[in-house]
């Protein structure tokens, strides 16, 4: 096609909606203006105006998460794009591609410290794959495009786009068919690193494949599925990796983690001479210290981005590569270099040996049986998104899981607040499925605004709020690290219109106040029938579950793998 007139943020918009984007999360202002009416007037992409930016990122992250695709959010000049910093540095964390527009003022106002103005390219680049600022119109669709390039090739992250107002409104000639995506090609291992890793298989007794995040980035579950059943070895997932192998496959040996772990995924990686981590970052958060976890266990790690290898784990054999296609190959070597089928291997009966305990029947409800009602209850494929806190760990203790990109988490910045967006957009891309957000009462109170968002835009999500009325993670680590000398970790207060104290904030009453149906439960039997009357009433619902202040949750006190009283609940 030819040059056609038209305004830069038009270009921006009808570029995005030819990449697909189906979605824009956000809070306009006057200085994103021209792209959210380019948007409106010449596209069908969808704009969600949320209650808070941070929102609209976390929308953004999790819409990314469940879909493979990009996540979009937006945000005007100064404070509007400042509040999408957390989002889009929980998405650095986790290598998630997605693209964050923000409004800046006029050009000749910026370093003027004018009305609104922020740097905000200077602020978000250290926790974004990339950053632009457009300062030349003309060059509207060919930077959106690098973004986007940037952010879904090689390792993949978030990329902020901050638009000056009055770049966004010149008139500029562009022909849009140039700027087509071309297919990602990723370094591949050789056959020689192949060779080497069978020998290293050849030579193990006890092998063990680490599920890591890059399964799930590089959609590489099914082929992670035919290596294990090939080679017959257990895997072990690790956080970002928890939904990559279903988890009651026969060679599903648990979660390893110093919070996030399963006793039997623990006592599997202890036990073993061979690791090979499959797209995985041997975060400090799953492997503890790192002399307890590695032992005297070989190491083969596998991951698209070389800085990774070795960073913590000293490394027998790293192999910077695609981790779909190092899968593909080695079974395929694996089957030709042996005379006969290995025996099969089935750990169920293992696992299950191993298991916590969560059928508690005190009031109270414990959490643990909350969760485990919970699961009961769910679909398999029912996308569950989480904040940060006790609730979280353990729900990674115990929430098992069966498909991929259905564990929505924020791995490396453990954000409280995230999860109802994640739910949300969730719900959005796979409207069929069940959504629902894990939340405690205080990862509540950052994104309770944007239960208004659920209601106005009426999507169903299911918000599961495990109420201790506690900052709960970090009251036991006050408990069990500083003696029991409490502070700031009480969330209950009391007056003429508030006296809750198993409770805190009367979520039911505050969820309602925005257009939600809530229900309190306090009886672990009443957990089912409450989720069902959400389902069936196809609304946005919120579910306030009282729990224990005081379950203690088992996870390391050490900082090592070992460290772990898996009796303690
Ligand atoms: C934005 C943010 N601020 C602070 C923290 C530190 N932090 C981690 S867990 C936690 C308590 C979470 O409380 P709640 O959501 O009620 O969960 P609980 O531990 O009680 O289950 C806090 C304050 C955090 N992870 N994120
Ligand atoms: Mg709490």
């Amino acid at each position: 096609m030819a040059k056609q007139k038209m305004l830069a943020a038009e270009a921006i918009a009808l570029l995005l909606e030819r990449k697909g984007v189906e979605h824009v999360y956000g809070v306009p202002g006057a200085a994103i203006l021209p792209f959210y009416d380019a948007i409106r007037e010449l596209t069908g992409i969808k704009s969600y105006v949320v209650r808070h930016e941070q929102t609209g990122a976390f929308m953004a992250d999790g819409y990314s998460r469940a879909t493979g695709k990009v996540g979009v959010c937006a945000a005007t000049s100064g404070p509007g794009g400042t509040n999408l910093l957390t989002g889009l540095y929980g998405a650095y964390m986790d290598s998630v591609p997605m693209l964050a527009f923000t409004g800046q003022v006029a050009t000749p106002l910026i370093n003027t410290m004018s009305f609104q103005e922020a740097p905000i390219t200077e602020m978000a680049k250290p926790v974004c794959k990339a950053v632009y600022l457009l300062t030349e119109p003309e060059r509207a669709a060919e930077v959106v495009h690098e973004a986007w390039e940037v952010a879904t090739t090689g390792r993949k992250g978030p990329v902020l786009i901050d638009l000056p107002v009055d770049v966004q409104k010149v008139e500029i000639e562009v022909d849009l068919d140039e700027f087509v995506s071309q297919p990602d090609i990723l370094p591949e291992a050789t056959d020689e690193e192949i060779q080497q890793v069978i020998r290293l298989l050849n030579a193990a007794q006890k092998p063990v494949l680490l599920s890591g995040g890059g399964i799930n980035l590089a959609n590489a579950t099914e082929e992670l599925k035919e290596l294990a059943e090939t080679l017959q070895v257990p895997v072990v997932t690790a956080l970002m990796g928890i939904d990559t192998f279903p988890n009651d496959h026969p060679l599903f040996a648990g979660r390893m983690g110093t919070m996030l772990n399963t006793p039997y995924g623990n006592k599997t990686i202890l036990e073993s001479d061979l690791i090979i981590n499959l797209g995985g970052r041997f975060g400090d958060r799953s492997i503890g210290s790192v002399e307890v976890f590695k032992r005297n266990a070989k190491i083969v790690h596998v991951n698209l981005d070389k800085k990774e290898i070795g960073k913590y784990v000293e490394t027998e054999l790293g192999i910077a590569a695609d981790v779909k296609s190092f899968m593909v190959k080695l079974a395929k070597a694996a089957k030709e270099a042996r005379d006969e089928e290995p025996a099969k291997l089935d750990l169920t009966v293992e696992r299950q040996k191993h298991a916590r305990k969560t059928d508690f029947e005190d009031i109270p409800i414990k959490p643990q049986r909350a969760l485990q009602e919970l699961r009961e209850f769910l679909d398999r494929d029912a996308f569950v998104s989480h904040d940060c806190g006790i609730s979280q760990i353990w729900s990674c203790q115990l929430f098992e899981t069966y498909v991929p990109r259905s564990y929505l988490i924020t791995g490396g910045a453990g954000t409280m607040g995230w999860g109802l967006g994640a739910a949300m957009a969730a719900k959005l891309a796979f409207p069929k499925r069940q959504s629902v957000n894990v939340v405690g009462d205080g990862s509540l109170g950052m994104s309770l605004q944007d239960l208004a968002t659920a209601a106005k835009f009426d999507i169903p999500v299911i918000v599961f709020v495990l109420n201790n009325a506690l900052l709960g993670l970090i009251r036991q680590q006050q408990n069990w690290f500083y003696d029991e000398r409490r502070i700031s970790t009480d969330l209950v207060y009391r007056n003429e219109l508030c006296d809750n104290e198993l409770r805190g904030i009367d979520f039911v009453k505050t969820a309602e106040g925005m257009g939600v149906r809530g229900e309190l439960v306090t009886h672990y039997n009443d957990i089912k029938p409450a989720l069902q009357r959400a389902v069936e009433s196809g609304k946005p619902y919120l579910i306030e579950v009282v729990v224990a202040p005081d379950a203690i949750c088992g996870f390391s006190n050490d900082g090592s793998l070992t460290g772990i009283d898996y009796k303690q609940n």
